[in-house]
């Protein structure tokens, strides 16, 4: 059984993980309008991995006898200056999201709650994937500059993420 504070704290985890979702999402829609179908395919890949993330937390918590509480979720930024900025915005939520993980696996030590940690090392792991991708596209991104074939090449690039 999950601790009242726990499964408050894995409630609005999974808000997060929605949020994180629809960002991405927005991300995609605005590479779609400005004619970039690899950045889109990217950041629709990413949003489907933010909906995974957190029906994890989901089938956790029922799984825990705990019930999901869905919280309205906010609306995600729609303009973006460049694509460089688009991924620059990627790991900063990214290294934002690393901490909300970090946070309640410290919640998880305090209430003595097993499997909550053993969940959340996935999710520590996770963290440190999405953050060392989002870092090697922003740099190769600042290497390349945006202009022309660069940003042709990235694009395709992008778009082959599977
Ligand atoms: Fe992008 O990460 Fe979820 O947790």
């Amino acid at each position: 059984m999950l601790s009242k504070k726990v499964l408050d704290a894995i409630n609005e985890q999974i808000n997060k993980e929605l949020f994180s979702a629809y960002l991405y999402l927005s991300m995609a829609a605005w590479a779609e309008a400005h004619n970039l179908p690899g950045f889109a395919h990217w950041m629709k890949a990413q949003f489907k991995e933010e909906t995974a993330h957190a029906l994890k937390f989901f089938d956790f918590v029922a799984d825990r006898g705990g019930t999901v509480i869905l919280k309205a979720i906010d609306q995600p930024e729609v303009e973006f200056k460049s694509a460089t900025e688009l991924f620059e915005k990627t790991l900063a939520h990214e290294k934002y999201v690393t901490s909300l993980i970090h946070n309640l696996y410290a919640l998880a030590v305090k209430e003595n709650d097993y499997p909550t940690q053993v969940l959340l090392q996935w999710y520590i792991s996770e963290q440190v994937e999405e953050e060392k991708n989002a870092t090697y596209i922003v740099d190769t991104l600042k290497a390349l500059g945006e202009k022309g074939q660069a940003l042709v090449m990235m694009d395709h690039e992008l778009g082959k993420r599977g």
